[in-house]
């Protein structure tokens, strides 16, 4: 990686260590219920945080943990920005929010990031005792029946499936309908509606249009600094 400018090259530093702090607290005091908002986020924006704020306070949860993946399993078609960018990005989008932090299980994790790995990893840190809580959109839950040891990982955890604009819940509720583990283990959750996403966002600075206001500031500056996303991903 090059090397940041330095003022930003200090934030980062100094958010990186606010997460560790962070999560060193998660792990004294975890919550009973554990949000854990998966994600490519290349990058993240305001969508994401959100939908992560609103579940929290509706389910109670003293803190949501963001996995940004290492190598998505499901992502092909485009070139994936680097796990530590991403993994740096979200640092600095969660900074401000002590109820926020970033784990790099999936980023040091060689192989495909499964979901279920991270799962299992969650529940062996933690025992039987806490409920564990998969964030995730409506959209990508349509496609869950593909994701690996589906069956296991509908036993290690609960999913929370977050609206989003643009992706009818018709689709989800009459896949439930068929479905006794789907309409055991889902719970559906109405969020802000923003409709932002990460594609897009990729697009519009490919175009040198404006993405301010789509995503916290600090990520901005990030990707300004790197030009992550100046070819057309
Ligand atoms: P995405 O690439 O869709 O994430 O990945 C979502 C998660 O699914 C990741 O943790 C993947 O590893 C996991 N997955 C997918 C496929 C197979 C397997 C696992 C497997 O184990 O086999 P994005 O960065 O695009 O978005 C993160 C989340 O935020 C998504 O759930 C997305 O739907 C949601 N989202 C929004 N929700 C509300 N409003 C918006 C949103 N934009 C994105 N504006």
């Amino acid at each position: 990686m090059d090397r940041l400018e330095p003022r930003l090259e200090y934030y980062l530093r100094r958010a990186r260590e606010i997460n560790e702090l962070k999560m060193k607290r998660w792990m004294s005091h975890p919550g009973y219920r554990v949000g854990i908002m998966g994600g490519t986020f290349d990058p993240i924006h305001y969508g994401h945080l959100v939908a992560a704020d609103t579940v929290r306070h509706e389910f109670n949860m003293n803190s949501v943990i963001f996995v940004p993946a290492g190598h998505p399993p499901h992502k092909n078609a485009y070139r994936i920005t680097a796990a530590e960018h991403r993994y740096n990005m979200a640092v600095l989008a969660t900074e401000s929010n002590p109820c926020f932090w970033v784990s790099r299980v999936e980023v040091d994790r060689p192989g495909p990031s499964y979901t279920v790995d991270t799962m299992r990893y969650f529940r062996r840190e933690l025992g039987n005792r806490y409920e564990l809580y998969f964030i995730t959109g409506a959209d990508a839950l349509l496609e869950i029946f593909n994701w690996k040891d589906i069956s296991e990982l509908m036993q290690l955890c609960y999913f929370i499936a977050v609206t989003r604009p643009g992706y009818d819940l018709l689709q989800l509720r009459e896949q439930a309908a068929h479905s006794r583990e789907l309409l055991d283990r889902v719970r559906v959750l109405e969020v802000p509606a923003l409709s932002i996403s990460s594609t897009d966002i990729r697009w519009r600075f490919s175009q040198q249009k404006p993405i301010r206001y789509l995503l916290p500031e600090k990520v901005e500056e990030y990707i300004n600094c790197y030009k992550l996303y100046s070819l057309p991903h």
